[in-house]
């Protein structure tokens, strides 16, 4: 497993500190030889991205220790005491399912993908629906690469991904009025974008259980539950099913769920935000900041479906 160690994603601790600091100044270029499905839809990918993402967080990395303690993630409970509950949720020899994929029909083992993917840091912007934010310094690789590697079907539309079903680690999957497991679901575009993210560490060290270890989802321009935890299995489709949360309350947390200022929660403004870190409030960024990024993945949408 090599890390790649690039000027501008590695930051080092005196960084962390820093009021302002590089996101990202590299060339996105999307490698697109190989696959069938890629040489099939050449035109979506083929742009080439060059920017920094200084204006984009301009704000202090939020602390391990807060990062760490104040998490979601609903298989353990509904309080902020994640981090404890989690601890019982075994991680090693995880294997990923797979299916609509040409290159494996069945189980892929983690350690094999990261034998083939090298491992870069990323500091984003991170966007809870329940209008908290915080500075994330991720340790992972692009979606896309991994995607690259398992070569989808010609007529996948969808991304669908699965957390696991363990009640006997994870103790809120003993409710049994919730549809576990969690499930998230994007388009294949919107998964091959350069910002789709899997996370496999923070601040340089391996993902932490209550984080969504050992592998989770991250889309910096989604609210938060889009960006799924400890990922057992990934589709590739072209039929839309429903996600976990859009299964609970489909009016409160639906299919596109891009951060947007002017789009509120039925039951609260979307207005600001509160860093977990500094409780500092700041004003909602339309897709948290990323627009110049990823609206392109929109232009054919033209009304606010795409918030909801
Ligand atoms: N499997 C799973 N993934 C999940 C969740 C969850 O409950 N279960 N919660 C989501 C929500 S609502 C948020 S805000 C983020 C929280 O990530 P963090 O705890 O690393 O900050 O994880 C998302 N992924
Ligand atoms: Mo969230």
């Amino acid at each position: 497993m090599n890390l790649i160690k690039n000027k501008f994603l590695n930051f080092k601790e005196s960084k962390v500190t820093d009021k302002k600091f590089f996101l990202n100044r590299r060339k996105f270029i999307l490698g697109l030889a190989g696959s069938t499905y890629f040489a099939n839809n050449l035109h979506s990918f083929s742009k080439n991205i060059e920017n920094t993402f200084d204006d984009v967080v301009d704000r202090k990395i939020t602390s391990y220790e807060k990062l760490t303690k104040y998490n979601n993630f609903f298989e353990f409970g509904t309080s902020k005491q994640i981090w404890k509950q989690a601890k019982k949720l075994k991680t090693d020899n995880w294997n990923i399912k797979i299916s609509g994929s040409n290159s494996y029909s069945s189980e892929i083992i983690l350690e094999d993908i990261l034998n083939k993917i090298d491992l870069e840091e990323r500091i984003y912007k991170f966007r809870c629906v329940e209008a908290w934010s915080m500075i994330v310094p991720w340790k992972g690789f692009e979606l896309a690469k991994l995607i690259k590697i398992l070569d989808p079907a010609l007529d996948t539309k969808y991304v669908e991904f699965e957390t696991f079903f363990r009640p006997e680690e994870a103790d809120n999957q003993k409710q049994n009025w919730y549809p576990w497991p969690y499930r998230e679901i994007i388009t294949i575009q919107e998964a091959m974008h350069p910002l789709a993210f899997i996370a496999t560490g923070v601040y340089g060290e391996r993902l932490p259980n209550q984080n969504g270890a050992p592998l989770r989802l991250v889309l910096p321009w989604k609210y938060g539950f889009k960006s799924i935890k400890s990922i057992k299995k990934i589709k590739f489709t072209n039929s839309r099913t429903n996600s976990f949360w859009e299964t609970i309350a489909p009016k409160e947390y639906g299919f596109w769920a891009n951060v947007n200022p002017r789009v509120p929660h039925r039951r609260w403004s979307q207005e600001f935000e509160t860093d977990i870190e500094t409780g500092n409030k700041y004003p909602t960024q339309l897709f948290n900041g990323y627009e110049e990024w990823v609206s392109q993945l929109y232009a054919e949408l033209t009304n606010d479906s795409i918030f909801y």
